[in-house]
Parts: C-alpha cells; sequence; structure tokens
C-alpha cells in the first residue's frame, strides 16, 4: 500500500513523515524540497507478534505502507503554486492521500501564510484536486473529438467520453469526482487518468502541543469533509527519537495511547477498507493485506499468481481460534478447521494454507 502525504507548504508534513517513519528528513521555516521523501513502515499487528509466539517461525514478516511525503502546495497571496510534474506523476500512484493541515501558530508563517485556518486550507486543497482534474478532462475531451473528427468512433471511446462529459460537468461545480456515480465501464475507461478528486483521503490536523485535543469542534467540522486524526506533530517527531519506555511516559502525559505510526496506519486501513490475513508455518509467520470483500483466489494472488491460477482451495482457521486453542490439531478435532472454495470470502484475521495445482 502506497500513501501520500500532500498539503500546503509547511504545514509540517515532513514533521509527521519523520514521526511515522522515524527518518529524519529535513525540515525548516524556508526551503521547500522539490522531491518526494519516501519511506517504508511495518505495520505493528498484534495478532502477527502472537502468532509468532505460537510458532516460532524463521522469519515474521508484517505488512507494509510507503509513505511519500511530497513538497508543500504554496498558497499565499501573491503565489499559488500546484505540485511540480515529477511530484504529480508519484502522487497518482498512491492509493490514498493524507492531507496534513497546519493547525499552530509560528510567527514567521502566521506573517507569510496568514494564521492557521483548518478549514480554508482543506477547501483550497480540495479546490486544487479539482482544477489539475478539470484540465486533464478537458484536454482528454479535445483528443476524443479529434478522434471522432478522423473517423474512430468506438464504443469504448463513446463510454469514455460519457465518463468525461460526467466528470467535467460535476468538477465545473466544484464537486470531487468521488462524488459522482460512474458505471463500472465508465470508472475503468478514466481509471488511466488517476484523477486526483477520485482518490480516497484523510485529514491530518496538525496541533500545536499546547492545544492539542482541544480542537473538537474544528475536527467536527473537518470530518464531515474526511476522516480526520489529530497528531501533535512536532510533539511525536522528538517522541520518534526515544526509546519505547520513555516514549510511553511523554505519551502518557499527552493523553496519546497510540504512536502516531500505529494511529495512522490504521486510519489508512479503515480508509481503504482493508484487512488482514495470515500465513503460518514453521518457516514463516506473515501478514497480508486485502480488501473488505475480497475472495479466496484474490487472497491467494496476493500471496503469488501462481496459487490463484491454480487454485484448488483454502484450508482456513482464525486467528480467535487458533489463540484459543493453541494448535491446529485442536482445531480439527473441534471442527474449526475449514475447507473453502473460490467464492469463500476472506474475513479479517483468517489464516490460509493455499492448495493448488499448477
Ligand atoms: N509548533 C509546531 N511547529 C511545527 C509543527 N509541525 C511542524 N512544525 C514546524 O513547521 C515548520 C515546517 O515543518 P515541515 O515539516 O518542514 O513542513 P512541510 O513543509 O509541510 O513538510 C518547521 O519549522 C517545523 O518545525 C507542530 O506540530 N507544532
Ligand atoms: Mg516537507
Amino acid at each position: 500500500m502506497k500513501l501520500g502525504i500532500t498539503g500546503t507548504a509547511k504545514s509540517g508534513k515532513t514533521t509527521i513523515f519523520n514521526a511515522i517513519t522515524k527518518l529524519n528528513a529535513d525540515i525548516s521555516l524556508y526551503d521547500i524540497k522539490q522531491e518526494p521523501n519516501i519511506g517504508v513502515v511495518q505495520v505493528l499487528d498484534e495478532r502477527i507478534t502472537h502468532l509468532t509466539e505460537l510458532y516460532s517461525p524463521k522469519k515474521t514478516i508484517y505488512a507494509t505502507i510507503e509513505y511519500l511525503d511530497f513538497p508543500g502546495i504554496i498558497e499565499d497571496n501573491e503565489n499559488h503554486e500546484f505540485l511540480s510534474a515529477t511530484s504529480m506523476g508519484l502522487i497518482k500512484t498512491t492509493d490514498a492521500l493524507a492531507i496534513v493541515i497546519r493547525n499552530f501558530e509560528d510567527a514567521y508563517l502566521d506573517e507569510t501564510f496568514g494564521k492557521p485556518n483548518p478549514i480554508k486550507e482543506i477547501n483550497n486543497i480540495i479546490e486544487d484536486f479539482i482544477l489539475s482534474d478539470l484540465v486533464i478532462a478537458e484536454k482528454r475531451l479535445e483528443k476524443i473529438h479529434l478522434s471522432y473528427k478522423r473517423g474512430i468512433k468506438t464504443a469504448q471511446l463513446q463510454i469514455e467520453e460519457t465518463a468525461i462529459n460526467k466528470a467535467i460537468e460535476a468538477l465545473n461545480q466544484e464537486k470531487a469526482l468521488k462524488e459522482i456515480e460512474f458505471t463500472e465501464d465508465e470508472l475503468k475507461s478514466i481509471r488511466g487518468f488517476q484523477f486526483l478528486s477520485l482518490k480516497p483521503i484523510m485529514i491530518i490536523l496538525n496541533s500545536d502541543e499546547t492545544n492539542f485535543k482541544n480542537n473538537q469542534t474544528v475536527i467536527d467540522q473537518i470530518s464531515l469533509i474526511a476522516p480526520v486524526i489529530e497528531f501533535a506533530g512536532k510533539f511525536e517527531m522528538e517522541l520518534s527519537k526515544l526509546d519505547d519506555e520513555e516514549a510511553q511516559i511523554f505519551m502518557e502525559d499527552m493523553n496519546i495511547n497510540e504512536s502516531a505510526v500505529n494511529r495512522l496506519n490504521e486510519a489508512a486501513y479503515n480508509l481503504l477498507g482493508y484487512i488482514s490475513f495470515f500465513t503460518v508455518g514453521s518457516d514463516e509467520v506473515r501478514a497480508w493485506t486485502i480488501q473488505k470483500g475480497d475472495n479466496a483466489v484474490i487472497a491467494a494472488g496476493k500471496i503469488h499468481s501462481d496459487l490463484a491460477r491454480g487454485f484448488i482451495r483454502a484450508e482456513t482457521f482464525s486467528y480467535q481460534d487458533i489463540i484459543q486453542h493453541s494448535n491446529e490439531k485442536t482445531i480439527r478435532e473441534k471442527g474449526l478447521f475449514r475447507l473453502e472454495g473460490k467464492n469463500y470470502i476472506v474475513q479479517d484475521g483468517d489464516i490460509l494454507n493455499i492448495r493448488f495445482n499448477v
């Protein structure tokens, strides 16, 4: 899974990126970097920890999320600068975006960009997304019409034209494409454009540690736009440099019950409707990520395409059952060991062993 961190310049994106990845990317009040920072984090899942205790495997592999920290969008009275072409190309490869919003005061930033104004800032960014999508959609419509003139008028192209027209109409009314009903074929026809306003978004309210957890009114307002979590970015970046025990003490002080990375990872899973299944054995205990509603063949394909192609059945039991009974023998005796077919909808916490033949 790839998650983009974006937002206005100096909202604290890199600070939060550092808090999450424990990296030490450059943060500064004045500079703007052109290229994104990239870091990979493990999705710490205590179920994997417990399964590792039970199976003592040679290897334990957690799921990972790749975070990309993009250069900021410049937004003040004189300047309006959207993402560079490089960043634009990269941001489109992400599965979802976390938009960091400044909710801390700073003499220099207040003077340059104005006092923090979370709602205005979010709306500006959403407008940017819509505008960027509109430019792409209009260009595409011209190309389609050009093809028509040249006598190319395939059914496929006509579906795309319908979709693009719908998109342009919505975007002109400042609606995000997420809110528009497209048919499955229409969606497929425009998927390649990776429209920003089609991407799932969540919002990180980056609050000063002095007002952290005192922003319920703003949070309620923001949550009408997208799911929101509050970070005390600067504080949490400092925390990520401490060892776990020390960090725990400071977190309790601030009434933070989970590390920034765990909170953000969990929010990302929720936003995207992702769940985990596991494979276990003496060699390896491993977490895999799928979408809620995915069947056993899709799950098998995450492990290896051969397992999907030659799928026979999925030997299945649940995490809860193995933890309760401690061994697979008892699970079999109790009838909790199931043989599931292709159409079985994999559940969060399922442990699968795929039987296949290629
Ligand atoms: N007071 C305060 N300052 C912050 C916070 N987060 C970031 N900053 C400061 O804001 C400036 C810009 O931060 P940076 O992470 O580089 O922002 P970016 O441009 O969005 O990546 C730096 O001077 C940070 O120290 C915060 O939560 N509280
Ligand atoms: Mg930055």
